[in-house]
This record gives structure tokens, C-alpha cells and sequence, in this order.
């Protein structure tokens, strides 16, 4: 069978002449698509595909569990808080403990305030019903004795935990997995602050001011991250 018999056949009736026609179009079409295929995917597209490359790692924080509260606190006294959290669909960030505290109430034993001293707040998260954390950047012990004070406590349940964009090469399941919270940050979270008044007073020997403790607020938030990894697109030609 010669050659042009062979293409004669092959292109004998309509059905096969239109078969041939979009089999062209489409081996025109495919590289074109697949070449451009990543500027056709919207913003938040995700790749199923597992193959290396270089990506573009971007967060979104959410705040899982919440609260707020204020203390009057007496000298001496510790305040306990504690709290829950059991939910493993969801990637911790960290947890956040914010404790503020000011002189508001020192008095002196006759007439205005003079000398005043701040008093000394001392905050403790106890990580031993929790499941795990990062100890080298997390801070879970800090004590203030100087007003107006604002203590921040952060306890990071992801290693080199970042909220800033950045672009990291290897496979996508592996990035995944860096930004991970691997199971910590479940469990029975607990924490308590201590204040020790300072009484200030005139100069010189004589009666110290009246302080009957301090007001201490305190703010929580335990933050979870949604990672989203995208293709880097490569725009040179
Ligand atoms: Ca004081
Ligand atoms: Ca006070």
C-alpha cells in the first residue's frame, strides 16, 4: 500500500477529515494552554499535583477562640484562667495573651499622691496540659513593674512562624507540611498573673502611700493560619 493510498484512506470520508481537523486543533491548542495554563487559574487556585518547583507561600490568619477580661487584684494575690481547645481541623498559629496594668489607685496616708511606685504584675502560661509547642520562639513567662505596662505573650505552636509571603522551593505537600501546627496546641491551656503591690511614698524616711492592689486586664486569642501555596509564574520569556 503506497503511501498516497495510505493518506487516501485515511482521509475518505467526512467523519475522518473532521476527526484529523480537531485532532490538529487540539495539538495547536494543548501547548499553548499548558504554556499559559497558570495565568488561567485565579488567585487563590491550588495545584493538586505534588511535583517540585518553586511556589509562592502566602497566610491567612483566623482567630479561633477569644476572650477578655479585667481583674481587681490584691497584693499578693494569683488569678487563674484557663481553657480548652480539642479542634484538630483547624492549623495553629499561636497563642496570644495580652496583661495591662497601670498605678490608677495609690494614695498618699494624708493629701495627694506623692511617689508613687507601679505595682508588679507577673504572668505564667502553664503549657503542661497542652499538647506540645515551640519553646525556642515562644515566650511564656513575664513580669512588669513599670506603668502604664503592657505585657505580650506569644506561644507559637508552628515552627518559624511567619505571616509575610515568601516564595520556597521542593514540593508542595513538603511546605505543607513545614507549616504545619503537627497536632500541638490541642488540650487544656491555663495561665495566671500575679500582682505585688509597691507602696511609693515622699522622700525620706516616713508612712508609705495606701495601694490596695490593681486593676489588670487581660486579652486572649488562640490564632489558627490557613497556608496557601501557589506556583510562582515564571514571566520571562
Ligand atoms: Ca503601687
Ligand atoms: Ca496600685
Amino acid at each position: 500500500m503506497s503511501m498516497d493510498t495510505i493518506i487516501a484512506k485515511w482521509f475518505s470520508t467526512r467523519d475522518q477529515k473532521m476527526t484529523w481537523a480537531i485532532s490538529i486543533a487540539f495539538l495547536l491548542v494543548f501547548p499553548l494552554y499548558f504554556a499559559n495554563m497558570a495565568s488561567f487559574l485565579p488567585d487563590d487556585a491550588r495545584v493538586s499535583s505534588d511535583s517540585s518547583g518553586k511556589w509562592t507561600v502566602s497566610f491567612e490568619e483566623s482567630v479561633e477562640l477569644e476572650g477578655s477580661f479585667s481583674e481587681m487584684v490584691d497584693d499578693g494575690h494569683i488569678e487563674e484562667f484557663d481553657f480548652s481547645y480539642v479542634d484538630t481541623s483547624t492549623n495553629l498559629a499561636y497563642l496570644e495573651i495580652t496583661v495591662s496594668h497601670d498605678e490608677t489607685n495609690e494614695n498618699a496616708l494624708a493629701g495627694p499622691t506623692i511617689g508613687a511606685q507601679c505595682d508588679e504584675v507577673s504572668v505564667t502560661v502553664n503549657m503542661v496540659g497542652v499538647e506540645g509547642y515551640i519553646e525556642s520562639d515562644s515566650t511564656t513567662d513575664s513580669t512588669s513593674s513599670s506603668c502604664p505596662s503592657e505585657q505580650i505573650l506569644r506561644i507559637y505552636l508552628i515552627h518559624n512562624y511567619t505571616t509575610e509571603a515568601h516564595e520556597m522551593d521542593g514540593k508542595k505537600s513538603e511546605i505543607i507540611a513545614h507549616h504545619s501546627d503537627n497536632g500541638t496546641g490541642r488540650g487544656d491551656w491555663a495561665f495566671e498573673f500575679e500582682l505585688s503591690v509597691n507602696r511609693g511614698g515622699p522622700p525620706g524616711p516616713g508612712p508609705n502611700n495606701q495601694d490596695n492592689g490593681e486593676q489588670v486586664n487581660v486579652e486572649w486569642q488562640l490564632v489558627s493560619v490557613e497556608v496557601s501555596v501557589v506556583p510562582v509564574i515564571n514571566t520571562e520569556v
